[in-house]
């Protein structure tokens, strides 16, 4: 059995959604984040040294990263689904979204996010070149998304649930903005209308879905 170590409120969600999406049996075991300093609890520390969220659990497999999860649990688990086939066409696109998620955009946001909270109301000319930064990411996913339906292609796959976190659950530390962004918001609503999604997101325990704060106008419970 699958064991997903849960930070609330936190890429761990990602998780527990492909685990929903593959209809895969798991255990949830669930971690509430410090009030003040939002860290992790130290009891992850001795389940992985980092004691950051996500950790998975397989016998006696202990894995972090959630990239390294995600393709760790398609390539174990997936028979197939929710990948592009090494063959297929799709496959470099499906390869960079899924590495993209984490390595690039995250990065930017996090980068972005503490040096506005270093310089606090004012302005300088490095979060000017940070912002434009990231709005160069931001304009590359939304260009992306006014061409594909989902960022392999016409399929929704695991680049999907990797790429969501930055734009969902992220907004309740760090709002990226997504106004001038409508390619991006229509797929997240298309992402909110997935049982699987829905599952996910109650499981993760959210009382409604993140990706509503963007006015996606979809209820899903
Ligand atoms: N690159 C790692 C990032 C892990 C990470 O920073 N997780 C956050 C939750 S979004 C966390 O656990 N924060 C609390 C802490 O590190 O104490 C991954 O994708 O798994």
């Amino acid at each position: 059995m699958l064991t997903v170590h849960h930070l609330k409120v936190s890429q761990s969600e990602r998780i527990i959604w492909l685990l929903e999406e593959l209809e895969l049996p798991y255990e949830l075991r669930v971690y509430q984040r410090d009030p003040v300093t939002q860290f992790a609890p130290i009891e992850l520390r001795s389940i992985h040294p980092i004691g950051s969220a996500p950790v998975l659990g397989d016998g006696k497999i202990v894995l972090a990263e959630s990239g390294a999860i995600v393709e760790y649990i398609i390539a174990r688990y997936g028979n197939g689904r929710l990948a592009a086939s090494v063959t297929s066409s799709q496959y470099p696109d499906y390869l960079y979204w899924l590495h993209y998620a984490n390595s690039s955009l995250m990065m930017q946001i996090g980068v972005y996010w503490i040096a506005q909270m270093a310089v606090g109301a004012g302005n300088t000319p490095l979060l000017s070149s940070l912002r434009e930064r990231l709005d160069r990411h931001l304009q590359m996913v939304e260009d992306r998304l006014s061409q594909v339906n989902y960022f392999a292609g016409g399929e929704f796959t695991a680049a999907d649930i990797m790429m969501h976190f930055p734009f969902g659950t992220m907004k309740a530390f760090y709002n990226v903005g997504l106004d001038n962004r409508p390619n991006i918001r229509a797929w997240l609503a298309r992402i909110s209308d997935r049982p699987g999604y829905q599952r996910a997101i109650k499981a993760a325990g959210h009382d409604r879905d993140p990706a509503l704060d963007w006015g996606v106008t979809r209820s899903v419970f």
